[in-house]
């Protein structure tokens, strides 16, 4: 009698959390949404107190938790009841935010973290749908809204969503998360990293409320093969997506088409004209685009351009394009921990700028949605990538799911971002039968839901035929990307500065070649001569004498040196200098320039006016 019961109850479960799907609609941040920032009660919980009982069993598979599991949120009903955890008499941390930064008892905690914010709702219109939508959360979530269960996300950089319409109260919600940032084998990113895993809810959360039939997807983006025609799909989410006339415009194109969902709530779209404005770091021109549904609108400005490659050329709107970069962690300016707003995002980009910039590399991560919104709007050329970096557990299949999900889930935030123009699928990772099947997975996949951009990873090079002073691309993935990306240390990890005048370069491949890294550490105001490592001159010179060597590398298309800014980094424990952090920023963590931010200043400079006269580019 009882097995009946307890699988009656689980089939109830079941069918109780069906709503709380993961949807993650597109554009969240046009949408009106009541925001959940601010302070958030936390328990600490390192051994799941909370999540299993003493035979650790999970208290969220159990028919009637009790009170001791903490998505209860239980009081004691009088002075007899036993209740061992209290989250509104608990500390607060504010959300968004990473707990390492913030509690100082927790700058090296990895582990589980209890989160609770309590709040009212009170929903525009009765008929419509609420979502519950987090930016990201790092690394492992756990969901209960009023005690129950939505879900759980596994990944720390990308967003998602729950439906939450059936189990908001007007009064008195309880939202509360079990967050965890366990470093794991078989996780991406693996063990090993060299930057700090940042816990906790580390984006925006917001309540995002849509009607009954909503927008959830859309790609609006130029043709690869035909610069007048802006293609792409968008579709439905709800019972009446199927059949329903949608239409899409572009006021200042004079552009509107009407269109027909197809019984999955999907329509293909395509618009022509021949006045197209194309966005380009000169001119990153957006456009108003507004889809219009019978029950829902949603605005967005996008820009349009084409992005592709010609042997060892890019070309941007058919126009060779040189990409003056530099890579970036998500810490925060003048400050540790992950950015956590706009403005902190703005700051990071501005310094890019500053540098001469037309293009970034945000490492290793996705960083958050601003980062990109921004980029369209100040003209900068981005690569995103997902954090397969180092020795992943190539043969795990839950392993390949996950990295494909998160790649799945960036693509998804930002295949309308006209400054995204590539996509990286890993870094520095070891060439092997099992990793090569694992990247042209990711590979097949990004090409499947986006033909509109460029398949990269930052790759490493070898010694050609054991010569070691000439280089070459010696990886069966050079054949797969579209742009030929490595990272070399030839001065820092690998002899001094002067090396690199030694090192001849032959690359095979007929491809764009990125140098996607080089770098040396150096602590801002330490002055030496140029061969006393962390000196500020001893990075400027690593900087001129590499800048040198790669300028003869056939087919050069673009850099992104290591790095914009210091960072935390738990593998850099050099006292007195490195302190934790990882030292080859161009800026110090306090928002200083070092010498070696001018050196690649000034190349970028000439670069620029190089490029602009080079007839033969
Ligand atoms: C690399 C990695 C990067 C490290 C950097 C370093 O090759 O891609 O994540 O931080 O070297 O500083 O050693």
């Amino acid at each position: 009698m009882r097995n009946i019961a307890t699988v009656l109850f689980i089939l109830t479960l079941y069918a109780s959390c069906s709503f709380a799907q993961n949807i993650v609609p597109v554009n969240i941040y046009n949408r009106s949404a009541q925001s959940l920032i601010g302070e958030w009660h936390y328990v600490v919980d390192p051994y799941e107190n909370g999540y299993y009982n003493y035979r650790y069993e999970p208290f969220d598979q159990m028919e009637n938790p009790g009170k001791n599991a903490f998505f209860m949120n239980a009081k004691p009903d009088d002075k007899t009841d036993l209740v061992e955890y209290n989250f509104d008499r608990s500390p607060t941390m504010e959300i968004p935010g990473d707990w390492n930064s913030q509690v100082e008892k927790l700058y090296y905690y990895e582990g589980s973290v209890w989160f609770k914010k309590s709040f009212d709702y009170l929903r525009k219109t009765d008929s419509s749908r609420v979502l519950l939508y987090f930016g990201a959360v790092n690394y492992k979530a756990e969901v209960y809204l009023n005690g129950t269960k939505l879900g759980t996300h596994i990944g720390g950089f990308t967003p998602f969503s729950f439906e939450v319409t059936n189990l908001l109260n007007e009064k008195d919600n309880f939202l509360i998360l079990k967050v965890d940032n366990t470093r794991k084998k078989e996780g991406i990113p693996t063990l090993n990293t060299d930057w700090w895993n940042y816990g906790g809810i580390t984006r925006d959360v917001k309540l995002v409320e849509m009607p009954q039939t909503f927008i959830r997807d859309y790609m609006i983006q130029l043709s690869p093969e035909n610069a007048q025609t802006i293609e792409g799909f968008m579709s439905l989410d709800g019972t009446s997506s199927a059949n329903q006339e949608v239409t899409i415009s572009i006021p200042e194109l004079d552009l509107r088409k009407t269109l027909n969902t197809d019984s999955e709530g999907s329509a293909s779209l395509d618009l022509k004209s021949d006045n197209i404005n194309y966005w380009s770091p000169e001119n990153p021109y957006l456009y108003e685009v507004v889809l219009t549904t019978p029950s829902d609108t949603l605005e967005d400005r996008i820009g349009f351009r084409t992005i592709e490659t010609e042997g060892g050329r890019i070309l941007l709107n058919d126009q060779p394009v040189f990409l003056r970069g530099i890579s970036i962690h998500e810490e925060r300016p003048f400050d540790d921990g992950r950015v956590r707003n706009k403005k902190q995002a703005k700051q990071l980009l501005q310094w890019a700028k500053e540098l001469g910039c037309n293009y970034v590399r945000l490492a290793h991560y996705p960083h958050n949605e601003h980062m990109v919104r921004l980029a369209d709007e100040m003209g900068i050329l981005v690569w995103e990538e997902i954090p397969v970096y180092w020795t992943i557990d190539w043969n795990n299949t839950a392993t390949l799911k996950n990295a494909k999900n998160q790649l799945n889930e960036v693509i998804q935030r930002d295949r309308n971002r006209a400054s995204v123009i590539i996509w990286s699928m890993a870094n520095e990772t070891p060439v092997s039968k099992a990793r090569n099947n694992f990247l042209n997975e990711l590979a097949t996949l990004t090409r499947s839901l986006d033909k509109t951009r460029l398949i990269s990873a930052a790759l490493e090079q070898s010694s050609l035929e054991g010569n070691p002073n000439i280089r070459t691309i010696d990886d069966p993935f050079a054949d797969v990307v579209d742009v030929l990306s490595f990272n070399q240390y030839i001065g820092w990890y690998e002899g001094l500065p002067s090396k690199a005048r030694e090192i001849t370069w032959e690359i095979s491949q007929n491809k764009p070649v990125i140098i996607s890294e080089f770098g040396a550490g150096a602590k801002q105001g330490f002055h030496a001569d140029s061969l006393t490592r962390w000196s500020e001159e001893y990075q400027a010179y690593l900087y001129s004498e590499t800048l040198n060597m790669i300028d003869k590398i056939d087919g050069l298309s673009g850099l992104s040196p290591w790095i914009l800014a210091d960072f935390r980094s738990p593998r850099r424990q050099l006292p007195d200098i490195q302190d934790e952090w990882n030292r080859k920023g161009l800026i110090s963590d306090d928002g200083i320039k070092k010498k070696a931010f001018f050196v690649l200043k000034s190349y970028y400079e000439n670069k620029l006016k190089l490029w602009n006269t080079d007839s033969r580019r």
